[in-house]
């Protein structure tokens, strides 16, 4: 499991490792997943530290909420026109392998050959 101390993607959202940044503001950032599962797939990750999902309580609300209606919206803009798929891989048994919250968001025309 990743701290915040040697997380990939804290590094990503420092600008120490380079990735293919779609957007970004104060609280999260999305980018190019580097093992695409489909036409279109990103990223969106919040800039702090967060383990994953299962570490979230009722006061990342707001962060989570933010970050659904950003899928939605960044998801258009990625010319997802006939709909896209959410995921949040979370734990060992939910396939999580990168400690640091995250969301999928695949797109594009199917079928898809990758697997996430
Ligand atoms: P998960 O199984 O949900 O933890 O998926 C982690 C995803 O993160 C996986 O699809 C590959 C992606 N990923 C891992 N390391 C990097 C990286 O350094 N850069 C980018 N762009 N994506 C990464």
């Amino acid at each position: 499991m990743s701290s915040a101390d040697n997380c990939v993607f804290c590094r990503i959202a420092a600008g120490q490792i380079p990735a293919q940044k779609l957007y970004e503001d104060d609280l999260v950032l999305a980018f190019h997943d580097i093992r695409p599962a489909a036409p279109v797939h990103f990223l969106l990750v919040p800039k702090r530290h967060v383990d994953s999902l299962a570490s979230c309580t009722a006061a990342d609300t707001p962060l989570l909420g933010h970050m659904l209606a950003l899928a939605a919206r960044l998801a258009a803009d990625q010319g997802c026109a006939n709909g896209f798929k959410t995921v949040i891989n979370t734990g060992a048994d939910g396939g999580q392998e990168v400690y640091h919250l995250h969301m999928h968001v695949l797109g594009g025309p199917r079928p898809w050959q990758g697997a996430i």
